[in-house]
């Protein structure tokens, strides 16, 4: 089994509910298992354009360790299914949305290819993901950009909320 590291994060239809659910969903991904899921979020949303007077929801972020036999290719699919089926839909780039699924490493691999850049291209400058993903796994060092405690500066996290202490260790 290899390790992979997934960031949720929902700002539409009930969110809190959305990521307990995509935590759920990812369990039954085949061949997978969630081994750890992180607290939830609360989180000013980030380079989302505002298209209208309308204030954007905030969002709710977390992050899973999981453990599967799938390849990144094919865990991709998998996430992008359980997207699909909360009811995504891309009416443009970073719209509010019901369910982001994001892979954000999977073991050491660094790649880059149409489909899929690994690690998350991002995610070293996001602290809706480093903050979850520093509660699981504060050991971490992400290739390319090295340990995780060092990448969460203050500003970073800045605007993040956790909504309570909910660590989860699935054994
Ligand atoms: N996702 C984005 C863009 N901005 N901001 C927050 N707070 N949380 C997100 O999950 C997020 C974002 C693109 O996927
Ligand atoms: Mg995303
Ligand atoms: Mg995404």
């Amino acid at each position: 089994m290899k390790q992979a590291f997934i960031a949720l994060g929902s700002n539409l239809a009930d969110p809190i509910l959305q990521v307990k659910k995509a935590f759920a969903a990812l369990d039954k991904i085949p061949q997978t298992r969630v081994i750890k899921q992180s607290s939830l979020y609360k989180t000013a949303p980030i380079d989302c354009p505002q298209l209208s007077d309308a204030p954007i929801p905030d969002f709710i972020n977390a992050v899973a360790e999981v453990k599967t036999s799938l390849t990144p290719d094919a865990l991709l699919d998998a996430i992008h299914a359980i997207e699909n089926a909360a009811g995504r839909v891309r009416p443009y780039v970073n719209a509010p949305r019901v369910l982001d699924c994001d892979l954000l490493l999977y073991e050491n691999i660094v790649q880059n290819s149409a489909k899929l850049t690994l690690p998350h291209p991002r995610m070293h400058l996001r602290g809706f993901v480093l903050l979850p993903l520093f509660e699981i796994a504060p050991q971490l060092i992400l290739p390319n950009h090295g340990k995780i405690a060092t990448l969460m500066t203050p500003s970073l996290i800045m605007g993040i909320q956790k909504l309570e202490n909910n660590t989860h260790e699935h054994l």
